[in-house]
This record gives C-alpha cells, sequence and structure tokens, in this order.
C-alpha cells in the first residue's frame, strides 16, 4: 500500500513538472511571435473569367474596349470661355511676365536702356527677336507720337501690339465634325512627354460633350502601358478605345484598324494617339508619314496636331520644324502653359510653322483644354 501511494505521488510529481515546462517552452523569452500570415492570394481576373486561360488566349486583331458609363465623371464644361481660366492659373503661379513690361513701360521718360530692357523681356518670355523688335518699334513710335502716357493708356497700347502680333485672323476651328459617312480624323504627335495622350482624352471628353461620338485609337503601341493609359482616358470621358494586344504592333496598323472602326460605327470623330518621338529619330518621324498614308487608304486626315510642351521654349521651336517636315501639321496643341511665366513661344511657333496654335493645356484636370483666344491670352499676361 505505501509502496503504492508512493508511485502515485511520483507519477503526480512528474505530470506537474512536464505541465510546467511545456508552458515555459511556449513562453520563452525574447521571442517575438510571428504576425499571421494572409493565405496566398489569387491573381485577380474579372468574375468568371479563368486567369490561365484568359493569359494563354489571344484575341486576334484589334481590341475594341467599350466604355462604362458608369465611371464617366460629370459632364464636361462647354469648350468656349474655359481660356478665361488662364489668367487665375498664371496668378496662382505669379509669372506672367506682362507685369514686369508694364512696370517697365510705367516709367517716365523711357531711355534707351530702358526700351532695351523690354526688349529682353519680350525676348525672354519667348516671342522671338523679330516679334521682340516688332512690339518695340511700334512702342517707341505710339510712345513718342503721343507723348507721355498714364499706365492705363500704355496697357491698351501693349495689349494691341501683342494681340497683333498672335494674330487674331489666323482660322483656328477644329475640324473634326464628320464628312457624311467619314469620320474626321485626327492625328496627335510630338515628342514625348508633351501631353499627346491626354490632349487625346480631354479632346474626346469635350466633344462627346458637344454631342459627337468619339473613338480613340491607340497607335502607340512602344509600351502596353501607352495604349492602357488611353484606355484609362476612354473610360473616363466615355470614348471607346481601339488598341491592339500586342505590343510593338505596326502603329499605321492600329491607326487603320481605328478608323474603320469609326467608320462601321459611324462615329463623328476619330482621335488618333501617337507614340513619342524624338524629333532627331529620322526612322521614327517617317514612320509619322506612314501613318497618315495608311489611313488616308480610307478617310482624309483633317487634322494633324503637333502637342508641344509650352516649357521647353526654344528647343520646342526646333521639335515643330522636323515634324512640319515629316508630316504636314494642321494646328499646334500647346500644353503646360499652366507651368510657364513665358507663353511668348506662341507667337514664335506660328510665325516658324505658319500653322495657328488652336488648343491649349492648363492643367492636369479633364476640362483642362482650351480653344485658344488670342485676346484672352494677352490679358491673361497683361493680368
Ligand atoms: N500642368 C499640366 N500638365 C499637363 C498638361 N498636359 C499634360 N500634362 C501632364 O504631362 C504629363 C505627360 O502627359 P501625357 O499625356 O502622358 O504625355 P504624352 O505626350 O502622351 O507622353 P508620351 O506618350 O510618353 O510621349 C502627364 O503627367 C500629364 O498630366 C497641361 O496642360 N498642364
Ligand atoms: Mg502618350
Amino acid at each position: 500500500m505505501e509502496y503504492l501511494i508512493i508511485v502515485i505521488v511520483l507519477v503526480v510529481l512528474a505530470l506537474i513538472a512536464g505541465g510546467a515546462l511545456l508552458v515555459r517552452g511556449r513562453r520563452r523569452p525574447g521571442r517575438v511571435a510571428e504576425p499571421p500570415q494572409p493565405p496566398p492570394r489569387a491573381p485577380s481576373a474579372p468574375p468568371g473569367q479563368d486567369v490561365d486561360a484568359g493569359a494563354a488566349v489571344q484575341a486576334p486583331g484589334p481590341l475594341v474596349t467599350e466604355a462604362p458609363a458608369a465611371e464617366v465623371a460629370e459632364a464636361p464644361q462647354p469648350l468656349a470661355g474655359r481660356m478665361t481660366r488662364l489668367r487665375g492659373r498664371l496668378a496662382r503661379s505669379q509669372s506672367g511676365f506682362g507685369a514686369v513690361l508694364l512696370g517697365l513701360l510705367s516709367r517716365d521718360g523711357l531711355d534707351e536702356q530702358g526700351w532695351e530692357e523690354i526688349e529682353d523681356t519680350l525676348v525672354g518670355a519667348d516671342l522671338g527677336a523679330g516679334p521682340a523688335a516688332h512690339i518695340v518699334g511700334e512702342l517707341r513710335t505710339q510712345v513718342r507720337v503721343g507723348g507721355a502716357r498714364g499706365t492705363t493708356e500704355v496697357r491698351s497700347l501693349l495689349r494691341k501690339d501683342l494681340i497683333e502680333q498672335v494674330g487674331v485672323d489666323m482660322d483656328r476651328s477644329l475640324r473634326v465634325a464628320s464628312h457624311g459617312d467619314r469620320p474626321a480624323v485626327v492625328l496627335m504627335v510630338g515628342v514625348n512627354g508633351t501631353g499627346k495622350t491626354s490632349t487625346c482624352g480631354k479632346l474626346a471628353r469635350a466633344l462627346i460633350g458637344e454631342g459627337s461620338t468619339v473613338l480613340l485609337g491607340a497607335a502607340d503601341t512602344f509600351r502596353a502601358a501607352a495604349a492602357d493609359q488611353l484606355q484609362t482616358w476612354g473610360q473616363r470621358v466615355g470614348a471607346q478605345v481601339i488598341r491592339s494586344d500586342r505590343e510593338g504592333a505596326d502603329p499605321a496598323s492600329v491607326a487603320f484598324d481605328a478608323v474603320k472602326q469609326g467608320i462601321d460605327d459611324r462615329a463623328d470623330t476619330v482621335i488618333v494617339d501617337t507614340a513619342g518621338r524624338l524629333h532627331t529619330k529620322t526612322g521614327l518621324m517617317d514612320e509619322l508619314g506612314k501613318i497618315k498614308r495608311v489611313i488616308e487608304r480610307q478617310a482624309t486626315v483633317d487634322e494633324v496636331l503637333l502637342v508641344l510642351d509650352a516649357t521647353t521654349g526654344q528647343n520646342g521651336l526646333r521639335q515643330a520644324r522636323v515634324f512640319a517636315e515629316a508630316v504636314d501639321i494642321t494646328g499646334i496643341v500647346l500644353t503646360k502653359l499652366d507651368g510657364t511665366a513665358k507663353g511668348g513661344i506662341v507667337v514664335a511657333v506660328q510665325r516658324e510653322l505658319g500653322v495657328p496654335v488652336k488648343l491649349v493645356g492648363l492643367g492636369e484636370g479633364l476640362d483642362d483644354l482650351a480653344p485658344f483666344e488670342p485676346a484672352t491670352f494677352v490679358d491673361a499676361i497683361l493680368g
């Protein structure tokens, strides 16, 4: 009996000791508990679509992507009158060269040095030497003839001369109306990053707002991301996008497919986005001509819009020259006008190409594209 009690006590002690060891093992000091891992994520795919099958099967021909109406933002503002926003944008960056000019011009008894400063200010704002000299010549005559002037009068003289240089009699209308059963075709060209794709999207939105049906062609086939970017714009603004499912596809053939689809759908306008290209790369410049010729097998290219970044100054002029040699430019889109103190490039580039600035980019918003209006532009500069 005694022997049995001793055995029971030993077993109980052994159990207690074992339990204590187990507990100590679990609470080992210094060891940080690892956070629970989430279950491995399945690759995302649209509902009902088999991921692997989707990746393996490539649809032949161009891809037409629908624009889901639900994603379309609120109604666009009318194009007319948008340019008045420039004044606010320039005031925010406190950068218009107009204020400097007005300051110089309102000095009493302007001497030779003062006039030189005025000319330098105009040249510094990218107007170009010719127009700057012309404006100074005009102003000098007007001041000499009329004698000393008050600030308001000086402002109106300068305003008149600037508007004259910007040009009021150029046809700035956009040819975007369909020709019976054929859509109008707009080709967007320019160097990298100037704002071509954004302009395609913004223009499509404005035209759709006016009741047109617009199709976008993703002829920037360099990177898949470029077509994706245009497709995102298409979804935002409610435009169908025609793209290739293949990176590096022939841009001319995508442009052709887009226009063909536009004809079949009886769309009003087809806007074709192209890849940014350095004006120094001859092969790429020749490609633009090919894209245009291939489109012209079935429709007229109504507008070839050269998209220029207003902040690039003289370099922008060089680009413009080479693009104009490669393909007939019908209008200029001057983007990022909201980000420059200058803006005189409007005058310089029009003189260089003999082609009007038709649209300007005033920011990154959906409605930040405006038809160019000379008087509103000059008023914004003069503040
Ligand atoms: N502030 C400002 N930004 C702009 C304007 N237009 C375009 N951008 C911005 O400029 C950048 C380039 O625009 P994109 O439209 O991608 O230019 P892209 O010419 O298509 O570029 P690539 O296809 O790479 O040659 C983007 O961040 C745009 O939001 C504008 O008028 N003002
Ligand atoms: Mg682009």
